[in-house]
Order: structure tokens, then sequence, then C-alpha cells
């Protein structure tokens, strides 16, 4: 079976090359010099050979992919869709009607890369065609990614009757150094909606981000539509930080969120945040609180105030119904509890909890993520540690056989001000300037953590001071993009001043997106 695939896509190929070299009108082009290996492309590839002449993409130029229903063919369609809305150029995937065809861009599966991770990809650029070799639909995604890095803003106009626009030759091979390349947005702070998460979501995807975390619930909002208890989102999903209306997501809404991060090669990894920071969901329905307090609805920005009642049976029947509910619409195979910040909850009780949610976190088919206190708690080494503030339960973790997620605050919380004069933000953990958010390496941060240890890198975004598109790509750009090459790229391949060049590379892309991003005096950005 999987040879006659291969055989078929081989004989596809041989027949498009031959096509393709018998073109009678072919016009020899005489293309500009180039070279790859200067390109801005974030995150760095770990291998470019340039060969200095170039690719024409225009209106000539087709796309093929491997047609087996293994999810090539819908990458190929997200790269024309991208190239017509940018370039307003129409590109036909998998249609050879057209036989003014001159240049293909050929998306394959292949089991033959040097890397045999996921993601890996390989591409060949030259004159007349374009070859992205991946392992699976993943790769070929990421890859497609650094072909659109490499698609110029201006069309050259003088080479052929239409515009065409050129990429440079070479050859690409990559693969990512972390299999998990996250970054988190806080909706429960502030609400964010459908559309201002896509729009994010589509971002981080250019720069072969991975997953994407959602954090759902806190105690000034619960945002998640959960059919079983229905007050959580009549209650809870009507508050927010400063008094706002807040906002919730529906159970179709959330399931439209995971299919469009699904379609970008991203999960979505749910979080329902407990034992603490659960105001909202205890002031929905008061007997699941713990902490003996009259309740009342929360705007401030204060933490450590409240807690489930890690003894009573109904919060476990309450979370056994919450965890089924969100774990049915959630592909991802992990589920997060958070379980920071529990500090009105006493510490024999935080134990007890942890414990009994990972079961229920189980019985629902998922892994469990919790931020780096879950360590305290004796958990199943398949369970996920995401290390902000404590390096020595990072440590514990490692050491029970947990995978750690490094989003350190001081370097990856995208939330910190990057100077006392930032418009947006927190500055309880550092200052992040631009250059200090880039300059560190998740796999020597913690002493004493392996490499063997670390799941990957994820920069959470707490919204506290934001509540909109602008506000949230102040603080996240231009970041994020920094965490993105932070994980993709290997610590012997990445350097300040290079990264700041590719950066100015970025703009084009981030006005065209209307991106407003931190325009940082460390970085020269008229160049
Ligand atoms: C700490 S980091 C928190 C959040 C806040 C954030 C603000 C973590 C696991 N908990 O509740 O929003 O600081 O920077």
């Amino acid at each position: 079976m999987r040879k006659s695939i291969v055989l078929k896509s081989a004989m596809l190929l041989v027949g498009l090359v031959f096509f393709l070299s018998c073109g009678t009108d072919k016009k020899k082009i005489d293309y500009p010099k180039t070279d790859l290996t200067t390109s801005a492309l974030i995150p760095k590839p770990l291998k470019m050979i340039a060969t200095n002449s170039a690719f024409g993409l225009d209106s000539k130029t087709v796309i093929y992919t491997d047609q087996n229903n293994n999810g090539f063919q819908e990458v190929g369609d997200f790269l024309a869709n991208k190239i017509k809305t940018r370039l307003n150029l129409e590109i036909p995937v998998n249609n050879t009607a057209d036989v003014s065809v001159e240049r293909i861009i050929y998306i394959h599966q292949t089991d033959t890369l040097e890397s045999d991770a996921p993601e890996a990809y390989q591409l060949y650029i030259k004159s007349d065609s374009i070859l992205l070799n991946a392992n699976t639909a993943a790769g070929a995604f990421r890859g497609i990614q650094t072909l659109r890095q490499l698609i110029p803003e201006q069309s050259n106009d003088t080479l052929s009757e239409q515009p065409m626009w050129l990429i440079p030759t070479g050859k690409i091979d990559d693969a990512p150094n972390f299999e998990y390349r996250g970054a988190m947005l806080d909706v429960a702070r502030h609400f964010f909606t459908v559309e201002e998460v896509k729009k994010y979501i589509d971002i981080l995807a250019y720069y072969k981000y991975n997953a994407f975390h959602m954090h759902l619930t806190d105690d000034q909002g619960w945002r998640i539509e959960i059919k079983s208890w229905p007050k959580l989102t009549e209650i809870g999903g009507q508050t927010e930080v400063g008094g706002g209306a807040g906002g919730f997501y529906t159970q179709e809404e959330f399931k439209d969120l995971v299919a469009y991060a699904a379609q970008r090669h991203i999960q979505i990894i749910p979080e329902v945040d407990m034992p603490g920071h659960t105001n909202a969901a205890s002031f929905s329905y008061p007997i699941l609180n713990g902490n003996g307090k009259t309740l009342e609805a929360y705007t401030g920005t204060h933490v450590g105030f409240s807690t489930f009642d890690s003894r009573k049976d109904t919060v476990y029947s309450f979370l056994d119904d919450v965890i089924r509910e969100i774990a049915a619409i959630s592909p991802s195979p992990y589920f997060h509890i958070g379980g920071d910040e529990s500090h009105a909850t006493k510490k024999s009780d935080y134990i007890h909890f942890v414990e009994k949610v990972e079961k229920l976190v189980q019985k629902h088919g998922k892994i469990m993520v919790g931020w780096n206190e879950i360590a305290q708690a004796k958990i199943s080494p398949s369970s996920v540690n995401q290390f902000w503030n404590e390096p020595h339960n990072a440590i514990k973790a490692a050491e029970n056989g947990n995978k750690i997620i490094m989003s350190p605050a001081k370097k990856a919380y995208l939330d910190m001000q990057y100077d006392s004069l930032s418009k947006h933000g927190l500055h309880w953990a550092a200052y992040i300037p631009v250059d200090d958010a880039y300059n560190w390496d998740p796999e020597s941060y913690v002493e004493g953590l392996s490499k063997a240890s670390i799941l990957g890198l994820e920069a959470p975004l707490w919204s506290e001071t934001i509540s909109n598109s602008f506000e949230l790509e102040y603080l996240a750009f231009p970041r994020a993009i920094g965490y993105a090459e932070l994980a993709w790229t290997p610590a012997e391949l990445r350097d300040w001043n290079d990264y700041k060049k590719r950066l100015v590379g970025q703009v084009a892309y981030m006005n065209y997106m209307d991106i407003n991003f931190y325009r940082t005096t460390l970085v020269n950005w008229e160049k």
C-alpha cells in the first residue's frame, strides 16, 4: 500500500518534470543573483545552501501535492490561499487543466529526510520548481511558512509580462529543536473574541508555533460553556478585570477555534485553573467554595484568595463533568489544570486535590499539565510540569519523570513590561526588553535540568492589563517572534545581532497583518 503511494507520487513528479521540460513556449528568464542564506527567516532554519538564482512565482506557477488523504492537499490549499490574499495571485492546486504552466511547487510526503521529526521538512528551490519534502503534513505546513517568508513584498515587473515574485534558490534542511512550541493567552482576566484569538493564532502559525494554551478560567471570569453547569457562563462569564462585560465561548465556538488552529497544525490546550483562581466558578456555584468567605464577583487583579473545597465530593463530581465536556471537544492530548498560586488551600488539601484531579484527567483520556506547584503532589510520570517560578519544583518533576514546559516568568512572560515606560504589562518578575527576551537558553536556564526532560517552550500572556488585539499585540510582538526562534532553532545558531536584522525583515508582514508591535529602540526598524 505504502509502496504504491510512493510510486504514484514519484510517477506524478516524473510526469510533471517531463511536462515542464517539454513546454515549447517556455522562456528562458535571466534571473538576478540572490542569496538564500541572507533571507530574513524566523525561526532560522538548521541548514541553508544558496544557489544564487531565483524561482519566479507568477500566474504560470501551479501547486501540486500528494493526494493520498494525508493532509498534504490542505497544506497546498493553505499556501494558495495565502498567496491569493497577499499577492492577489491565483495559483491552482492539483489542477492540470491549464497548459501554460511553467513552474511548479510540489509538496510531497517522503520518508527519506535526515530527520524523522514529524515537523522536519526540506525545501529544494530551483529556477523552475520548488520541491517541499516532509514526513507529515505538519512538516509540510512548517515548510510553507518558510516559503511564505521568502516571498518578497514587491514583484519584479520587468522579467515577464505579468508580475513575478522572486524567491531565492537553494536548499533548506530544517527541523525543530523542541517538539512543543507554545503561546498562552489568558482570556479570563479579560475576554478576547473568537476573531481576536484567531488573528493571534494566525500570526503564531507564521512563526511555526504548534501549541496554543488557553487560560479559560480564573477569579475574574469563566469563559467556556459547560452544558451540565450552565451558571458558570451565565454568571461567571459576565465579569472581567475592571468591571467590563466579560464573555465566553460556546462549545461550538470553541470547536471552531480548535479547527482553525488545527488547520494551522496548532493544538489548543485548554486550561481550567484550580483549586485556586476559582472565584468565578464558586460565585456561580457556591457549593464549590472552600475559603469560607462570602462570595462576590471579582474584578480586581489580586491572586491567591480563592479555593475549591478539596474535601467535598461535589467538587469532584463537578470537575468530572467539566473535564468530560471539555475533553470531548478538545483533540489535544493535554488538559491543563492550572494548580498555581493556591495560597488559600492548605498544602495537604492541595496535594489531595491535584492527585484526585489527575485521575479525572486521565479517566477522560488526557495527559495532565499543571503549573510548577503540582510537583508537590505524587503524580504519574506521564503528566507535564510547566515551569514558571520555582526551579526546585521543575527539578523535582523531572526526577519524577515528568516532562517540563519552560515558561520562566523572568524571561518568557509576554505580560512583563519592556521597561518602566511600557504602556501595558506588569513587572513583578522583571522588565523584559526585546533583547533580554531573546538572549537566554531554555535548555540551560534551570541548572540541573537536562534537555531530555524539556518538552519545549511556552510564552504566556496574562491579561490583567490588556483587553483587545491592539494591546495584546503591543506586549506579544516582537517578543513572541523571538520565542519562536528559541523554541525552534538550536542555541548554537542563534545570535542577537543576526536576529535583529531578520526581525527588521518582519516589518512588512507585521504591517500587512496590521500588528501593533512595540517599536523598541534596540532595533533599527528604518533599515
Ligand atoms: C502569576 S504565572 C500568575 C497569574 C498572573 C501572572 C501575572 C502563574 C502561573 N500565575 O495568575 O496573571 O502572574 O504576571
